[in-house]
């Protein structure tokens, strides 16, 4: 039995529009002129590093699957090949020391992610270098990329060169930096891990309306007066705005990722250059608000609660320059093409 595409979709999540896979992180992998092969160290008994023609050269597991992006963008039945990674580590031998797996990436920032070993092998995670019958591109992580099924996709590195067996855990490149959440379950929406912000201290943040280049992941602002706030590249990443006096702020540079801003104040708010992907403007007042230069993959400016539509209030005023809006969601693209006529 089949499921039905919309019970495929997990809470907060909307599909892309058909044929368009977005990019997000890093572009490119580090440039080099040593041909691709892939590692694998660590808790095994024979470390071993292989060419892409040997990994190419081993049997080959095709698997169909839904990708979800913790920015909020889901994908249904993409095809891609590969090797198992329980088939691969068989090979290399696991030590029963070996608890997790680390993925690194061949780029600039060592981008890695990890997973408790039982876990990766159970949800059929795969060394791949195909998808839907092509060779992966450069830009989604080719040739080599991990693809872990069931996890946001930030589990799943681009540019694989290196899988690492170990006995403790270590923090990947999101979860470590951005605090994603280490389990990244979509149908738990295991999107952040909790705020390392206490009450007290965004209390008085809120107080002084200073946000500027400050680190406040997942900060509760929800329901308050921040009206000028500056905010100036401050890291909000998941930051609670519901509800609340925006007006005439500065969001310059800041990252808003997966921010809310459900029937927030945004008069004249100024977001140039800001990434705001994920973010959520329903019933937001967005009159004379500035979004040129701005990331807006996965951002929603309506939703629905019972039946009844909740959009922001956008008008001629509002400044969505066409390449901002370009990668919104099908509903969501129309929503502001009426709205600003
Ligand atoms: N090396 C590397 N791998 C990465 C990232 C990255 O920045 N660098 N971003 C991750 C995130 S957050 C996502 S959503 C997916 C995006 O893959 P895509 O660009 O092919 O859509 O790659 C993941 N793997
Ligand atoms: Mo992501």
């Amino acid at each position: 039995m089949t499921t039905p595409r919309e019970n495929r979709i997990p809470p907060g999540q909307q599909l892309v529009a058909p044929g368009k896979w977005p990019i997000i992180g890093e572009r490119l992998p580090t440039e080099t002129d040593t041909p691709w092969s892939l590692r694998i160290k660590g808790e095994v008994d024979n470390p071993v590093t292989l060419s892409l023609e040997e990994l190419r050269s081993l049997p080959q597991t095709t698997r169909t699957m839904d990708i979800h992006c913790v920015t909020r963008w889901s994908m249904l039945d993409v095809t891609f090949s590969g090797v198992l990674l329980k088939d691969l580590l068989a090979k290399a031998g696991i030590k029963p020391e070996a608890k997790f797996v680390s993925f690194l990436a061949r780029s600039k920032r060592n981008h890695a992610t990890s997973l408790n070993l039982d876990t990766a092998i159970n949800l059929n995670t795969l060394i791949a270098t195909e998808v839907n019958g092509e060779p992966i591109t450069t830009t989604h992580g080719g040739p080599i990329r991990n693809i872990v099924e069931s996890r946001y996709f930030y589990k799943s590195v681009k540019w694989l060169e290196q899988i690492e067996l170990l006995t403790a855990d270590r923090l990947g490149f999101w979860e470590a930096e951005s605090g994603y959440h280490n389990q990244a379950d979509p149908w738990k929406e295991q999107r952040y891990m909790a705020p390392t912000i206490d009450r007290r201290t965004s209390l008085r943040l809120i107080e002084t309306r200073d946000f500027s280049n400050r680190e406040l992941r997942s900060i509760d602002a929800s329901q308050r007066n921040l009206a000028g706030l500056n905010a100036h590249s401050a890291s909000l990443r998941d930051a609670n705005f519901s509800g609340t006096d925006l007006s005439g702020a500065d969001f310059t540079n800041a990252n808003l990722s997966n921010a809310h801003f459900h029937n927030a104040n945004l008069f004249n708010a100024l977001f140039a250059d800001a990434d705001l992907e994920g973010a959520d403007f329903s019933g937001a007042d967005l009159r004379g608000a500035d979004f040129t230069g701005t990331s807006l993959i996965g951002a929603s400016f309506v939703s629905h609660q019972q039946g009844i539509e909740v959009g922001a209030k956008i008008d001629e005023t509002t400044q969505l320059p066409p390449s901002a809006i370009a990668p919104l969601f099908p509903e969501q693209l129309h929503y502001v093409n009426k709205a600003t006529g």
